[in-house]
């Protein structure tokens, strides 16, 4: 057995209070794996305490989702054990006015190709799969064996993270072992995948004025492109700031690489609980340029065709001439 298998089941034996949480802004394999994993551990361990909280609730029906605890401020107190999923450091599932104690052991479940720096007390699981949801199953399935058995809700969650961080099964995350499990899965419930990607890709009417000032931006320099809004702008413009999160999210990936000519590109959001930072998601069609190194060299990471970071600047025109400059390093390279 691998050493940090036995170690999270070591950190798990060991606590009665475990916190669930994950990244910031989480998507479907965010919420499927944090779900996933409350659920198989209340099973394991019924008498252990495994609250998962976040600061949103998913946007589509997901099982188990009215257990969330939704709150304002995350805090840690009273927990003796945090588990963080999707993500590889606990500075992405929180921010500063939140209340996280970084000395509480930590496991974290991550699929991530951006390694952070091991700390003292924690455990990480990062075996470079498909999703987080495929990597909370293994997980379970190769430490537990027997004790652990699929219901229809966690068969639901477990096809729902990996089809969501897949693409489909498009994108090459995509493994043998991946298409094993969701076999396991599908075995138990064979969910409506046609209706869950329709779903899934829907976006708000509200979302509309947003994607028009975002395109307003678009620049296209040879084969990339980039969007964004200021600060300024969304600070004045309610319709603005309330469509601006789905309008990046909707134009990051069904737009930005979709251009005749344009294979890849960014977009920037402001983050509007910190009067200087901004996120920035880098995309890239397979073959074309590794956005990771250059996320990487920014402070951030993710995969080779999609990384971000969360990065400070005064200016929307010192974060562009910032990310540009890095861009033409890497270009020349
Ligand atoms: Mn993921």
């Amino acid at each position: 057995m691998k050493k940090n298998y036995n170690q999270f089941k070591e950190f798990i034996k060991q606590s009665k209070k475990i916190l669930i949480l994950t990244h910031k802004g989480p998507d479907v394999d965010a919420f499927c794996s944090s779900l996933l994993l409350k659920q198989i551990l209340l099973e394991l361990y019924p008498k252990k305490k495994v609250v998962f909280r976040a600061k949103q609730n998913p946007s589509l029906k997901l099982p188990g989702m009215k257990e969330i605890e939704i709150v304002k401020e995350l805090k840690s107190e009273g927990f003796d054990l945090i588990i963080l999923t999707d993500a590889g450091d606990l500075s992405l599932c929180i921010e500063d006015t939140d209340n996280v104690e970084d000395s509480i052991p930590q496991i974290i479940i991550d699929h991530h190709d951006t390694f952070f720096e091991k700390k003292k007390n924690t455990v990480l699981v990062n075996e470079n799969m498909s999703s987080a949801t495929e990597q909370v199953y293994m997980l379970f399935r190769i430490l537990y064996k027997n004790e652990f058995k699929l219901n229809e809700d966690s068969s639901t969650l477990v096809q729902y993270g990996i089809v969501a961080d897949t693409g489909r099964f498009l994108y090459d995350i995509t493994t043998p072992n991946t298409h094993r499990v969701f076999a396991d899965a599908k075995s138990i419930v064979d969910v409506d995948l046609e209706d869950f990607a329709y779903r899934n890709s829907k976006f708000p009417r509200e979302a509309t004025h947003a994607i028009i000032k975002y395109l307003e931006s678009l620049k296209i320099e040879k084969d990339m492109a980039y969007m964004f809004v200021d600060r300024k702008d969304l600070e004045e413009d309610l319709e603005l700031k309330q469509g601006a999160s789905e309008a990046q999210a909707f134009l990051r990936d069904r737009y930005l690489r979709f251009i005749q000519g344009v294979h890849w590109g960014f977009i920037i959001k402001p983050d509007m609980n910190t009067k200087d930072s901004w996120f920035v998601s880098f995309r890239s069609t397979k073959g074309y340029q590794d956005v990771r190194v250059i996320a990487e060299e920014l402070g951030g990471g993710g995969h080779t065709y999609a990384s971000g970071v969360l990065i400070k600047a005064d200016s929307i025109e010192a974060l562009l001439t910032k990310i540009l400059n890095i861009i033409e390093k890497h270009l020349k390279a």
